[in-house]
C-alpha cells in the first residue's frame, strides 16, 4: 500500500472480521441466518448492497447456499452464454474449492445450482439488463444477451462474501440473499480510458485492468494509443511510428508498442469481459511521436526529437500537406481493420499550435476517413468547434473553470444531434489527486475526493449550458499516465473512484445518494482487498477492518 500505510491482511480471522464489518454496516438482514452450528455466522449481504446500485431489488425468502455439488447450468447452446458460465466457474472455483461443472441445462427447477438462461421475452431487459432470482432452490440469471448475463454474474459475485475473490481456498458459507434483482443500465456507454502513451502498459497489465473494470459493469475500454511521448500501435504502412515513435515515454524510459496480434489479444480479452475497445489516435496535436518518426509529416520537413516531457499542445500535423492525409488514411484504415468495435476516437484536444481554420479543415477531413472505414467518430469535445459528422460522439472533459462559450458550443452540437460522453476533469479524471498528499497524479483541475467524483448527475451536468439529457450517451473515467507507471499506480488512482463513475453510468438517478453510496462502497473494501487491488482508503468512507 503506497497511499495510506499497510493493508491489514487478516487471513486467520477473516470470517470474524467479515461478520463484524458486515454488521457494522448494518448489512445483516432479516434474510441472514446462521449457516451451521458453530459457524462464525458470516452475514448474508442484502440484495442490492452492490456497486453499481441495481435498478430494482425485491428481497424475499431464504438465501441460496452454494454447495460443493452445485453446477453451473447453461440453457441453450449459444457459445457466448457457455463462455459466461465458464467465466463464472473460473471466478468461484479457487476460493470455494468446488468443482462447479458447467453443464447443459435440462430446464428449470431442482439442483441447487446456478442457472444462466437467455430469454427472448422481457424486452425491458434491453441489450445489457438481467434478472437475478435467488432462493434456497438455486440462483437463476436471465437476460436477453450474454452481456446481460455477464453483468448479472458481477452482481451475483458481489452478493457472495468478499473472500470469494481470493484465489486460494477459503471458508464459506457461500450464501446469496433470497429475492429478485431486475437491473438495466441508465447509459449505454460506461467507459474507462487508459493512456498507454505517456507510459506504456503491457497486454497483461491492460487485461488486469479490464478484469477490474468488469466487476463494476464498465463496458467500454478507451485506449489512448498515441501522444507526443509515444506511438503504441503497429502500423504496417508507417513502421517507424511504433518502432521509433514508440521507443520512449514520459521521463525518458523505455516505451513499447502493441503488435497487431497483441492489440487483437486485448480486444479479444475485453470482448470476453463484454467491454468494447475504443482506440484513439490523437490528432492533429499530441503528435510529436509521429512527427519525430517521419520528417515529411512536418511543414518544414524536419523531424523534431522524440519528446519525454509533459507539456501539451506544442505539436501539430501539417494540415496543408497532402501526405498528412495519406498518413491519416493509412493509420485509420489499418486501425479500423483490427477494431471490431463501433468507435474510432481521433482526439482533437489541445491543438494549440494549429490555427482554428486548419483545425476545422483537418478534423473534418479526418472524420470523413473514419466514416469511410465504417466507424463512428469520437473526439474530445473540441471537435464541436469543427463540424461533427452525423452520429459523432464528443467526449466532454471540461471542468468548473470551463468557460461559458466553450460549454455553449458543446451544447449547440448536442442540440444538433452530437452525442456526448461526459468525462469532467474535476470529477471523473482518475489522474487527479485525491488530496494534496496523494503521491501520484496531477491537480490542474483541483483535487478530487471520492465524494466529489461521485457527486454529479450526468443527466443534468451540462443542462445549464443547454445540453438536453437525451444527448448524453454515457460517462467515462480517463486515467492519464504522466505520473502512472505500474498496475499498482493504476489501482491506487482508479479505486475507489472508478466504481463511483461506473455507478453514475449504470444506476438510475433515483438511487443517487452519497450517504447510501458510501456504505455500499465501504462494503467493496474487503472485496477490492481480496482481489489485491491497492485502493485509496479515503477517510470519507468507513472501511471495514478487513479492507
Ligand atoms: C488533458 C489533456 C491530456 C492530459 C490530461 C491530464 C485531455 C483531453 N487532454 O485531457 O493530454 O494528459 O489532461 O490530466
Amino acid at each position: 500500500m503506497r497511499l495510506l500505510g499497510t493493508v491489514p491482511r487478516l487471513a486467520g480471522s477473516l470470517l470474524l472480521v467479515l461478520a463484524a464489518g458486515a454488521s457494522a454496516l448494518g448489512v445483516a438482514s432479516a434474510h441472514s441466518r446462521p449457516h451451521s452450528p458453530g459457524s462464525p455466522g458470516a452475514a448474508v449481504r442484502p440484495l442490492g448492497q452492490i456497486v453499481p446500485a441495481p435498478a430494482q431489488v425485491h428481497p424475499a425468502g431464504a438465501p441460496f447456499t452454494l454447495t460443493p455439488s452445485a453446477r453451473i447450468r447453461v440453457a441453450g447452446h449459444a457459445r457466448d452464454v457457455r463462455d459466461v458460465g465458464s467465466y463464472l466457474a473460473g471466478l468461484l472455483r479457487p476460493s470455494t474449492g468446488y468443482a462447479l461443472p458447467v453443464v447443459q441445462d435440462g430446464g428449470p427447477g431442482g439442483g441447487h445450482d446456478v442457472r444462466l438462461a437467455l430469454t427472448s421475452g422481457d424486452s425491458a431487459l434491453g441489450a445489457e439488463g438481467y434478472r437475478l432470482d435467488s432462493g434456497p432452490g438455486g440462483v437463476t440469471l436471465t437476460a436477453r444477451t450474454s452481456a446481460g448475463l455477464f453483468h448479472g454474474v458481477q452482481t451475483l459475485r458481489q452478493l457472495l462474501p468478499a473472500a470469494v475473490e481470493k484465489r486460494t481456498p477459503q471458508h464459506g458459507p457461500w450464501q446469496v440473499a433470497g429475492g429478485t434483482v431486475t437491473d438495466v443500465p441508465r447509459y449505454a456507454y460506461r467507459g474507462a480510458m487508459l493512456d498507454v502513451s505517456r507510459h506504456f502498459f503491457t497486454v497483461a497489465q491492460v487485461e488486469k485492468y479490464i478484469d477490474e473494470l468488469a466487476l463494476y459493469k464498465i463496458n467500454e475500454l478507451h485506449l489512448h494509443l498515441s501522444d507526443d511521448q509515444g506511438w503504441r500501435i503497429a502500423v504496417n504502412s508507417w513502421p517507424r511510428l511504433a518502432a521509433y515513435g514508440g521507443s520512449t515515454a514520459v521521463g525518458g524510459g523505455a516505451g513499447g508498442f502493441y503488435t497487431k496480434a497483441q492489440y487483437a489479444q486485448i480486444v479479444g480479452y475485453a470482448a470476453s469481459r463484454h467491454l468494447e475497445v475504443v482506440p484513439e489516435i490523437d490528432m492533429p496535436s499530441h503528435t510529436d511521436a509521429a512527427l519525430a518518426s517521419y520528417a515529411q509529416l512536418n511543414c518544414d520537413g524536419v523531424a523534431p526529437p522524440l519528446y519525454t516531457g509533459t507539456e501539451v499542445g506544442f505539436s501539430s500535423l501539417c494540415v496543408p500537406k497532402d501526405v498528412t492525409y495519406a498518413f491519416v488514411d493509412d493509420v485509420i484504415r489499418e486501425l479500423a481493420a483490427i477494431t471490431p468495435g463501433r468507435y474510432l476516437h481521433i482526439g482533437g484536444d489541445e491543438a494549440h499550435s494549429t490555427s482554428q481554420a486548419d483545425y476545422v479543415a483537418f478534423m473534418n477531413r479526418a472524420q470523413a476517413v473514419v466514416q469511410k472505414y465504417g466507424k463512428t467518430v469520437m473526439g474530445w469535445h473540441q471537435i464541436t468547434s469543427a463540424t461533427p459528422v452525423p452520429g459523432a460522439v464528443a467526449e466532454y472533459w471540461g471542468y468548473d473553470e470551463t468557460g461559458a462559450a466553450e460549454r455553449a458550443q458543446v451544447a449547440a452540437a448536442a442540440q444538433a444531434g452530437t452525442r456526448l460522453v461526459l468525462a469532467p476533469a474535476d470529477r471523473s479524471y482518475l489522474d487527479m489527486k485525491y488530496d494534496e498528499d496523494t503521491r501520484l497524479g496531477q491537480d490542474w483541475a483541483g483535487t478530487v475526493e471520492v465524494d466529489r467524483s461521485y457527486g454529479w448527475d450526468p443527466g443534468t451536468y451540462l443542462a445549464d449550458a443547454g445540453v438536453p439529457a437525451s444527448a448524453v450517451l454515457g460517462v467515462e473515467a480517463p486515467l492519464w499516465t504522466e505520473t502512472i507507471t505500474s498496475s499498482d499506480d493504476i489501482e491506487a488512482m482508479a479505486f475507489p473512484r472508478l466504481p463511483g463513475i461506473a455507478e453514475l453510468g449504470w444506476s438510475p438517478a433515483s438511487t443517487h445518494d452519497w450517504t447510501a453510496y458510501k456504505v455500499r462502497l465501504a462494503a467493496q473494501g474487503p472485496r477490492m482487498a481480496a482481489l489485491g487491488i491497492d485502493f485509496y482508503r479515503s477517510p470519507l468512507v468507513d472501511w471495514p477492518a478487513n479492507s
